[in-house]
């Protein structure tokens, strides 16, 4: 394995590396040694930006250190997280005929996490390399490096003649950046419906970025989380077992010791709910009291009056046609999508024109 300077691998539960497996993996990291918003800028000019702006925000890719990837994984099994098991699902029925309407491909992920239903595209795309002879490439890309590198020993464990090429780093960078492709076509996925997260302005020149990052031909395969009634929304941001909100307030913890700061973490209160105007879910950390804190490596003291609050992340819901036209917009024309019974969730696969 070629590992650039790799994050700490402190992330539990790493499979054993063997010779054969070592020629199968690199990982490198657009980070150069530095945390994940230096990548982007000064370090934590993010950070700062957001906690001098009224109201307070905060970039939701804070959420994943180990502890955080750790807890969205826990969120993913949560009864009322209905995202991923719909995804799951989609992808469980359709993976083949995604595999057949793009060919063989190298594959692209973007926010890739543990890549457990990336499983099913590996599967599919695995079977359609086999039948032709070639070997099936995979590009996960996360700025969580702990998570990224314990998938990528798995994927190799159980995809004997997989080979994983890791970028550890925001999307963002990296889509300026792909290494140039093994084979004649590729994908990029982003699953998750990680674009929620970004606001309309992020999304736009997010998807700005994939289109230049793909050739003629290539496909973008997408997974969005589709409009809803308010109370399964609300319900999935709000789990019975509080691990939304230890997600939600890790944060403060992942700030506290990147940048040596001080939050104490008892004195804010996770809260999520659907925001119907802007068709959103917002997370909040709502300030228990007045008071201050420091990050101390930023040269930061930030004042918080009582009841005040910090916006972590949204999470847009969409309508199905609406996302396309918005591909197609930017040059990446819808081929086919596929939804559930219920149409909770959407997956779309366009292609560069
Ligand atoms: N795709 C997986 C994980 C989604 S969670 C799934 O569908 O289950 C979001 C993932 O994106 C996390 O692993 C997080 O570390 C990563 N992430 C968040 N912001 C990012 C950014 N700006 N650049 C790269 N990765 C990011
Ligand atoms: C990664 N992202 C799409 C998740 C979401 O649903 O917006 C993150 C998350 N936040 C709270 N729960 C899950």
């Amino acid at each position: 394995m070629q590992v650039s300077n790799s994050p700490a691998p402190n992330f539990s539960g790493f499979a054993p590396e063997t010779t054969a497996m070592r020629s199968r993996l690199q990982i490198d990291n657009l980070l150069d040694g530095k945390v994940a918003s230096e990548a982007d800028g000064e370090p934590g000019a993010d950070v700062v930006c957001g906690l001098t702006q009224i109201p307070k925000t905060l970039p939701p890719k804070y959420f994943y250190d180990d502890r955080g990837s750790e807890l969205f994984e826990q969120i993913c099994e949560l009864p009322e997280y209905y995202p991923t098991r719909t995804e799951a699902a989609i992808l469980r029925r359709y993976a083949d005929d995604i595999a057949h309407l793009t060919g063989p491909a190298d594959l692209v992920e973007l926010g890739s996490g543990s890549s457990t239903k990336t499983r099913r595209l590996l599967d599919a795309y695995s079977q359609l390399h086999n039948s032709s002879n070639g070997h099936l490439a995979y590009l996960p890309i996360d700025v969580s490096g702990g998570i990224l590198e314990q998938s990528a020993y798995a994927l190799l464990d159980d995809y004997p003649t997989l080979s994983v090429r890791g970028l550890v780093g925001t999307y963002e960078r990296a889509l300026d950046r792909l290494p140039p492709t093994s084979f004649p076509t590729r994908v990029i996925l982003f699953l998750g419906s990680t674009i929620g997260n970004l606001t309309p302005n992020e999304c736009d020149e997010f998807l700005d970025r994939v289109s230049r990052a793909l050739n003629p031909g290539e496909y973008f395969l997408l997974g969005v989380d589709l409009r809803k009634p308010k109370s399964i929304l609300e319900a999935a941001y709000n789990d019975s077992q509080n691990i939304t909100a230890q997600f939600n307030l890790n944060m403060l913890s992942h700030l506290n010791s990147r940048f040596d700061g001080n939050f104490n973490l008892n004195q804010f209160q996770h809260c999520a709910f659907f925001n119907e105007k802007e068709s959103r879910i917002e997370m909040h950390l709502c300030s228990q009291k007045a008071q201050a804190a420091v990050l101390k490596n930023l040269d930061l003291t930030v004042e918080f009056a009582a009841e005040e609050t910090i916006l972590t992340e949204i999470s847009r819901k969409f309508d199905l046609d609406g996302m396309q036209a918005d591909l197609k917009n930017k040059g990446l024309s819808p081929v086919r999508s596929w939804t559930d019974e219920n149409h909770w969730f959407g997956v779309v696969l366009s292609q560069k024109q």
